[in-house]
C-alpha cells in the first residue's frame, strides 16, 4: 500500500511482525469507557481506528465491562501519584487499564497504549506511570494570514483564513491527533511577526471554528498578537502601555476574545525586536509592555509569552549578550501571568550553540524554552537532521545557577526556581505538503519536541527508535540503520557547516548555503564577518574576558571552563575564542588542519549516509524511501558546496595549504 506520509506516526498498518499481532489480537477484543466526553470519543475513537489497522480487528465499544477479558478500561480515578494530565496503564485479570484523574491523561494514555502496540511492546506485565515534566506543551506557528510561512518550508500553511470558519479542512483534526498523540496541548497560530487582523472579529471568528476541531483534543490556542494593535485595529493615537485607554482596549479585547473563545491560552509578543513595535517606542520597559497584557488576561486565567529575542545593530557590540542585559534587570517585576520566552541559544537557531544565559539567572521569572522545529539554518526540508540530541545537549547544560546539577531543563520546568508555571515550544516546522513537513524525517523532530516535552529524560536513541518504528519500519536491521543515520545526522551538519563553535556563516537574509564572506549590504550582525572575524592570525570571535567577556554572563564554573582556550570544548571553541591557525589542539592537529578536517569529515559522512539509506529499500515505503534519497543527494551536493566555500574563504586568510589526505576541491 502506497504511503504518501500524511498519517504521520499515526500509521496503522497492519503490523509486520505476524506472531505480536497475533499475540495482540488474542488479548485485546472491546473498549469500555466509564465515562462519556468528547475527549474521551476521541481517545475511543483513536483506540478503535488504530488497532483495527494495526491488528486487523473490530475493537467494539461495550457499554459495560465485557465478561470475556481483553476490555481496554478507560477509568478515571483517584490516584495521588498523577498530576492532572498523568496516566496509569495496567494489566490485570486479563484487561487493560488506562487509569487518569481526568479525561486529559485518558486521551494521553490511550495514545501510549497504541505506542505499545506500535513499537511491539510486552503488553502482558504492562505498568506504566506518566506525568509531563513541563505543563504547557506548545508549538508555535510562523504562519501569516495570506498563507506563507516565515521559515516555512513544507508549503504553505495549513490555516485557510479565506475558508475559515465556514470550510472546515478534515486536516485540521488530523493536525490536533498528531499533537495530541505526542501531549502537545497548545498551539500558538500565527506569526509572532504578528498582523493586527488577528484582533479582530472577523478572525476572532475563525481562530474559534480551529480551536473547536482541536478542544476535544485537549488542544489551547493562542494567538501572537502585535504590539500597536490599538492603533492598528482600534482607532486609538497610540499603542503606550501606560495610557489609559489603550489598556482599557486591551481589556475589552481580552473579554471579546474568550467570549468567542472561553478556553483561549493567551498571547505570545515580539516586542521591539527585528522592528516589531513595541513598549520601547514610548520609552516604556518589557514590563510595562507585558504586565498590560498580562493584566487584560488575568480575569479569564490566561497568559502573556513576552519574547526576549532583541538584539542591536551594533558593529562594535556582540549580539549574544543584548537580551541579558535587557531582561535580566528586570527579574521579578513581571506580573504573575506572564513567562519570558528565551530561544535555546544566545544567537539565534545555529546548527550548535551554548544554552541561553538567561536560563538560570532569573530566579523569580518564570523563564520558557523556544526551540525551533523548522529548519532555519539548518538546511531548510532538503538536509536530514535529527534535532533530539541538539535539544538535549541543552536541556541537560548545566547552569550552575544553585550549584552543580542546576540544568536547563530544570529551570523550565520550574522545579529549580519554584516558577509559577513552566513552558517549551518548537517553532513548527509543518506546512501544506502532503507529508506535512517536507522531508520525510523532519516529521521526527516534530515527534521529538512533543515527547522531550512531556519527559525530557527520554533518550535521542529511543526516541528514534519509536518513531522509526511506528513511522517508518519494525524491521530490526532497517530500524538501526536509520537509527545510526538519525542520531549522527546533527554532528555531521554541523561538521560540513559550522564546526568548532562557528555560527552564522549562512546565506544572508535567507539563510540557506555558505555566504562566510562579507555582505556589505546588510546589518553588520546579519553578517558572517561579524561572527567569524577570520584574520591572519585565526579564527574565532573573542568572547572571553579579554574581548567581549559573553562568557561572562555565565556561572564562574562554565566561565572556568568555556572562557579558557585552553579548557572549551572544541564545539564551542571558536564561539568564545579567536584562536591561532596554527594553534595546536586536543587532537593533535593544528586550528586550521581541525577545520579542513571536520568541514571534509562532515561532507564525506553526508555520502555515507546515502549508502546506509540504499539497502534501507525493501523495508519501507517507496515513495519515502525515494524522496529521502533524492534529499541525500540534494544534502551532499551542498554539504560539498559548504565545505568548498568554507574551506577555500578561510585559506585566504591562513595561507596554508589543505592537509593530505584529504581530497582536493576541484
Ligand atoms: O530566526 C530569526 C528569523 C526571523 C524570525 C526571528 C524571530 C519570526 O530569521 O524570521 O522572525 O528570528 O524569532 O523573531
Amino acid at each position: 500500500k502506497a504511503d504518501d506520509g500524511y498519517r504521520l506516526w499515526l500509521k496503522y498498518d497492519p503490523l509486520q511482525d505476524a506472531s505480536k499481532r497475533a499475540s495482540y489480537s488474542k488479548s485485546i477484543n472491546s473498549v469500555y469507557a466509564s465515562q462519556e466526553s468528547s475527549t474521551i470519543s476521541a481517545a475511543v475513537e483513536e483506540l478503535q481506528m488504530g488497532l483495527k489497522g494495526l491488528l486487523g480487528k473490530n475493537i467494539t465499544l461495550v457499554k459495560s465491562m465485557d465478561s470475556k477479558r481483553g476490555n481496554i478500561v478507560l477509568k478515571i480515578e483517584n490516584n495521588e501519584k498523577l498530576s492532572e494530565e498523568g496516566y496509569r496503564i495496567f494489566s490485570q485479570n486479563g484487561n487493560f487499564y488506562i487509569s487518569s484523574k481526568s479525561e486529559k491523561g485518558l486521551l494521553y494514555g490511550s495514545y501510549e497504549f497504541l505506542r505499545q502496540v506500535q513499537t511491539l511492546q510486552d503488553l502482558s506485565k504492562i505498568n506504566i506511570e506518566s506525568n509531563p515534566k513541563i505543563k504547557l506543551r506548545l508549538l508555535n506557528h510562523w504562519d501569516n494570514p495570506n498563507g506563507t510561512i516565515e521559515r516555512g518550508y513544507a508549503g504553505a500553511s495549513l490555516w485557510k483564513w479565506h475558508e475559515l470558519p465556514y470550510v472546515i479542512d478534515p486536516r485540521y483534526k488530523d493536525y490536533a491527533r498528531a499533537n495530541a498523540s505526542i501531549g502537545i496541548n497548545g498551539t500558538v497560530l500565527n506569526n509572532v511577526n504578528a498582523s493586527a487582523r488577528f484582533m479582530t472579529a472577523e478572525y476572532l471568528e475563525k481562530v474559534e471554528a480551529l480551536a473547536k476541531v482541536f478542544r476535544p483534543y485537549q488542544i489551547k490556542v493562542f494567538l501572537s498578537v502585535r504590539f500597536s494593535a490599538p492603533r492598528n485595529v482600534g482607532g486609538l493615537p497610540t499603542a503606550d502601555p501606560l495610557d489609559p485607554q489603550v489598556r482599557q482596549w486591551w481589556k475589552d479585547k481580552a473579554k471579546e476574545i474568550y467570549s468567542i473563545i472561553p478556553d483561549f491560552g493567551g498571547f505570545v509578543v515580539k516586542a521591539n525586536s527585528e522592528g516589531e513595535p513595541g513598549p520601547q517606542d514610548y520609552n516604556r520597559t518589557h514590563v510595562d509592555g507585558a504586565n498590560m497584557l498580562a493584566e487584560a488576561l488575568e480575569p479569564f486565567n490566561g497568559i502573556v509569552m513576552w519574547r526576549a529575542f532583541v538584539y542591536k545593530a551594533d558593529p562594535n557590540g556582540d549580539r549574544t549578550k543584548e537580551a541579558y542585559y535587557e531582561f535580566k534587570p528586570f527579574d521579578g517585576q513581571f506580573h504573575k501571568n506572564v513567562i519570558v520566552q528565551v530561544k535555546n541559544g544566545p544567537l539565534d537557531f545555529q546548527p550548535r550553540e551554548p544554552f541561553h544565559p538567561l536560563f538560570g539567572a532569573m530566579p523569580q521569572t518564570p523563564l520558557m524554552m523556544e526551540f525551533q522545529l523548522t529548519q532555519e539554518y539548518l538546511g531548510f526540508a532538503t538536509h536530514l537532521v535529527y534535532e533530539a540530541p541538539m535539544f538535549k545537549e541543552v536541556l541537560d547544560a548545566d547552569t550552575y545557577a544553585k550549584g552543580k546539577g542546576s540544568t536547563v531543563a530544570k529551570v523550565i520546568d520550574g522545579s529549580l526556581h519554584n516558577y509559577r508555571f513552566s513552558a517549551i515550544c518548537g517553532v513548527a516546522n509543518t506546512g501544506s505538503d502532503r507529508n506535512w513537513t517536507g522531508h520525510p524525517i523532519g516529521q521526527v523532530n516534530w515527534y521529538t519536541l512533543g515527547r522531550l516535552a512531556w519527559d525530557y529524560s527520554l533518550s535521542s536513541e529511543q526516541i528514534a527508535e519509536e518513531w522509526i518504528k511506528m513511522t517508518l519500519t519494525t524491521q530490526p536491521k532497517a530500524v538501526a540503520t536509520i537509527k545510526d543515520m538519525m542520531l549522527k545526522s546533527r554532528e555531521v551538519m554541523v561538521n560540513y557547516m559550522t564546526p568548532l563553535g562557528l555560527h552564522h556563516l549562512m546565506g544572508e537574509g535567507i539563510h540557506y548555503g555558505p555566504q562566510p564572506w562579507l555582505d556589505k549590504s546588510g546589518r553588520p550582525d546579519w553578517t558572517s564577518t561579524y561572527y567569524h572575524r577570520a584574520d591572519t592570525i585565526g579564527l574565532g570571535f573573542n568572547r572571553s574576558a579579554t574581548g567581549s567577556n559573553a562568557v561572562g554572563l555565565y556561572a564562574p564554573e562554565i566561565q572556568a571552563v568555556w572562557g579558557s582556550e585552553e579548557n572549551c570544548p572544541l564545539e564551542f571553541l571558536l564561539w568564545f575564542h579567536h584562536v591561532r591557525w596554527d594553534k595546536k589542539l586536543p587532537t593533535g592537529k593544528s586550528l586550521w588542519d581541525e577545520l579542513c578536517f571536520r568541514y571534509y569529515g562532515g561532507a564525506e559522512e553526508v555520502k555515507k549516509m546515502q549508502e546506509q539509506w540504499i539497502p534501507i529499500k525493501p523495508f519501507i515505503d517507496k515513495e519515502i524511501f525515494t524522496d529521502v534519497l533524492g534529499r541525500l543527494q540534494i544534502q551532499h551536493r551542498e554539504a560539498v558546496w559548504w565545505r568548498d566555500a568554507c574551506v577555500l574563504y578561510f585559506q585566504t586568510f591562513s595561507k596554508k595549504p589543505i592537509p593530505e589526505p584529504l581530497e582536493k576541491p576541484k
